[in-house]
């Protein structure tokens, strides 16, 4: 719990919503192992990324948006997409660059958008995809369509012009934008030492006169309970709101980095806040989960998952001729 948190989180999970998320963490988790054990066997190019760490982040985050509601996920994030909807055989689809995957096998990662389920993924250039949701937010705004945007930003991307330009703009036009930094410590291999230094990144929605509120990211109730009151304020016509999660990222900033820069300490240390290990125990000190239930959600999980491969392998890659198509909008 961090100063600048809202009063008590008050709005405390049901078993059955806390299950849900649980399932989604841990899809989460699973996914990813298989995208790094995937791009290890040479069978995914480009890059591969893992929200290990911040997975109560992306799940309980994207948990408290409604269906017309737009999200712009970061390469953290897979969990929020998984919440929003997308499929599992989709996502991996796309992770292996596929001809029939969201993006048509035009790019991989999250690099995707989902016009339907109303997913925007993430543009690599930091920050740059945080003008676009507030453009959106706009949107939403000018139509009356009370629609809220939600997004992410990594600590190191929060210092980007775009960051501070969206604000600004979000501030006074009470956007409804919802701006989650997460702040797991490092950008590459810069520490947020070296970063900024003001105490908490939620320090700056001072200066743009909104809220600001740090989180602990690994806490599915806080980020839940916390989210869940930004996005009513933006509902409401309140405006934009801005979230510290505070995170870990226990892998490397991509597959290609073992992260050697990293002290060995710090990560022991976050090892004990695994968000899994958290909601697990919180499940079972509530009696909600079963050695049998955690079972059936493995076994359902990782044939979910295998599945989502075995289709991946066996579709084909995009022609090479359609590289020329669908680039401009019609
Ligand atoms: C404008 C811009 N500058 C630099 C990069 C190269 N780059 C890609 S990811 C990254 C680090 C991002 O760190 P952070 O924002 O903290 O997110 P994290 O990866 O830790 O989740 C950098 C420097 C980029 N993509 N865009
Ligand atoms: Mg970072």
């Amino acid at each position: 719990m961090y100063a600048h948190h809202p009063d008590a989180v008050t709005d405390h999970l049901s078993d059955d919503k806390l299950l849900q998320l649980y399932y989604f963490m841990r899809l989460t988790r699973e996914f990813e192992e298989s995208i790094i054990t995937l791009y290890r066997q040479g069978k995914i190019v480009g890059g591969a990324f893992s929200g290990n760490g911040n997975e109560a982040t992306a799940v309980g985050s994207a948990f408290c948006l409604n269906k017309e509601d737009y999200l712009f996920p970061m390469h953290r994030d897979l969990g929020a997409h998984l919440v929003k909807g997308q499929t599992v055989r989709n996502l991996m689809l796309q992770h292996l660059g596929r001809g029939n995957s969201p993006a048509r096998g035009r790019d991989g990662t999250g690099h995707y958008a989902d016009a339907s389920l109303r997913i925007y993924g993430n543009i690599s250039h930091l920050a740059a995809m945080i003008p676009v949701a507030t453009g959106v937010a706009l949107a939403s705004k000018l139509r009356k369509e009370k629609s809220v945007v939600m997004t992410y930003i990594g600590d190191g991307g929060s210092n980007v012009g775009d960051f501070h330009e969206s604000l600004a703009m979000c501030s006074v036009m009470k956007l409804p934008l919802v701006l989650i930094v997460e702040n797991n410590q490092f950008a590459y291999s810069t520490p947020i030492a070296k970063q900024f230094i003001v105490e908490r990144i939620s320090d700056r929605a001072l200066g743009y006169g909104i809220p600001g509120f740090t989180i602990d990211g690994t806490d599915i109730d806080e980020v839940y309970a916390v989210c869940k009151q930004a996005v009513e304020r933006a509902r409401r016509g309140d405006g934009p709101t801005l979230i510290e999660s505070v995170t870990m990222r226990m892998h490397g900033h991509s597959v290609n980095d073992g992260a050697e820069y990293v002290p060995k300490k710090l990560l022991d240390d976050w090892k004990k806040k695994d968000p899994l290990l958290k909601i697990e125990k919180q499940l079972v000190d509530r009696k909600i989960l079963s050695q049998s239930i955690k079972s059936d959600y493995e076994r359902k999980i990782s044939a979910e998952i295998q599945e989502a491969i075995q289709v991946a392998i066996e579709s084909p890659y995009p022609p090479a001729e359609n590289a020329v198509t669908g680039v401009f909008a019609d």
